[in-house]
């Protein structure tokens, strides 16, 4: 039985002159950059919830994407098979990981303890087609925002019994995901945040939602979980003010309620740009503090401003996300999740191989445009030597807390002003990242 007839063998590699629309020109996945094959510098993943359930719903219309293998019920049959057409479309794809929500793979019961029920079900055949295809889980993450439950939050919902369902929620999400093998959990905010102050006790709902994380972090250890934790910021949407804004307020959030150590950042390219910041920025906050765990690619359309979590095809942004992840010595455990959707025009079953092998090579030919880049040393040179009167005299008695005010005044008196500054060119480097950008 084949879902996929229409792509026969697996996407191969046929390098940068194929013509072949079905096969990669630039991800070669067994290709060494920087002393490590392509397959492991990305870690890609496939996301379910937007490959495997999306229908092209918008708020104009219902979906109207042709997905042969549906039946039209939410039963956990319909899911189980969804399980095999997921695993025959990513082993085709040659993609290593996917992640899922709780919800994406199995449908809610009645009550907790029936829901629970049909997540194990499919849970056995996740694992089976895992074990059959060695697929892994990149990781594993909880909705707790699709139901009517969650209208305020879950962690921060003025109700504690929703907080409670949520922590119900999330320990069965981190145990089926250890079950899994998941190499990471994902806590998206989803509905924590707010849209009025009238009603909000935003300091009571922001120390509730430390409290989760650290019920979680207990969690963790308790059943040996040793994957790693993710916090993925996003500015809006579904709030006006959604508590994990961007890199700066979760890092801040993490830190003040002693979390830090338990906790790295998936970033979202959609989600950087709606907080107003490029992806580029997003990533360096997170790992200059040490705290870059994964990356959710995708990307948005500046025209429109909202998620629209489209597939990235954009050099320039692979490129300065390599430049950052190669600057960190990689991802792992964490990877590169397509949190990407083909557009509802696009409804046709083989868009979603146009659409990832498109994002897959994007993020390979950023990787080789990025390690020639670093290969050449030229934004490492400009940058060093644009700092480089910090290296000795004044500027090393400042790093080394070495000097005060009184000091500082005394040496400009003795100066009378500062040395001339020399030009950002910006311009010259922009014109030099275009050299290499082939
Ligand atoms: C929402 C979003 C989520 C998370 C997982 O914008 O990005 O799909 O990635 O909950
Ligand atoms: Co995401």
């Amino acid at each position: 039985m084949t879902y996929f007839p229409e792509v026969s063998t697996k996407i191969a590699y046929e390098g940068p002159d194929s013509k072949n629309p079905l096969a990669f020109r630039h991800y070669n996945p067994d290709e060494v950059v920087e002393g490590k094959t392509m397959r492991d510098h990305f870690r890609f993943s496939v996301a379910y919830w937007h490959t495997f359930r999306g229908m092209g719903g918008d708020p104009f219309g219902p979906g109207c994407a042709v997905r042969p293998w549906e039946d039209g019920t939410d039963s956990v049959e319909m899911a189980i098979k969804r399980v095999r057409v997921a695993f025959e479309f990513m082993e085709k794809l040659g993609t290593p990981y996917y992640c899922f929500h709780d919800r994406d793979v199995a449908p809610e019961g009645s009550n907790l303890r029936e829901t629970n029920a049909n997540l194990d079900r499919v849970v056995k055949v996740l694992k089976e087609e895992q074990a059959r295809t060695g697929i892994k889980l990149l990781w594993g993450t909880a909705n707790l925002f699709s139901n009517k439950r969650f209208v305020h939050g879950a962690a921060t919902s003025p109700n504690a019994d929703v907080f409670a369902y949520a922590a119900a929620q999330v320990k069965k999400a981190l145990e089926i995901t250890h079950e899994l093998g998941g190499e990471n959990y994902v806590f998206w905010g989803g509905r924590e945040g707010y849209v009025n102050l009238y009603n909000t006790d935003m300091k009571r709902e922001l120390d509730h939602l430390a409290r989760f994380f650290h019920l979680a972090v207990d969690y963790k250890k308790q059943i040996g979980f040793k994957g790693q934790f993710l916090i993925e910021p996003k500015p809006k949407e579904p709030t006006t003010h959604q508590y994990d804004f961007d890199s700066a307020a979760v890092v801040a959030f993490l830190k003040t309620y002693g979390l830090s150590d338990h906790f790295k950042l998936n970033i979202e390219t959609n989600h950087a740009t709606l907080a107003g910041h490029t992806m580029m920025h997003e990533l360096t906050y997170a790992s200059m503090h040490g705290m870059l765990g994964s990356i959710d690619a995708n990307r948005g359309d500046l025209l429109l401003g909202w998620d629209t979590d489209q597939f990235p095809t954009d050099l320039y942004l692979t490129t300065q996300c390599m430049l950052v992840i190669l600057g960190q010595g990689g991802l792992a455990p964490g990877g590169v999740n397509f949190d990407a959707k083909v557009r509802r025009e696009s409804f046709e079953p083989v868009d979603l191989f146009h659409a990832h092998i498109g994002g897959m090579d994007a993020f390979a030919q950023g990787l080789k445009i990025a390690a020639r880049i670093r290969a050449e040393g030229v934004l490492r040179d400009v940058v060093k030597q644009r700092y480089a009167s910090w290296d000795s005299g004044i500027g090393a008695d400042i790093e080394a807390g070495k000097v005060g005010f009184a000091e500082l005044e005394s040496y400009i008196l003795a100066r009378g002003d500062a040395a001339p500054n020399t030009s950002g060119r910006q311009e010259m480097l922009e014109n030099i990242i275009n050299r290499y950008l082939r």
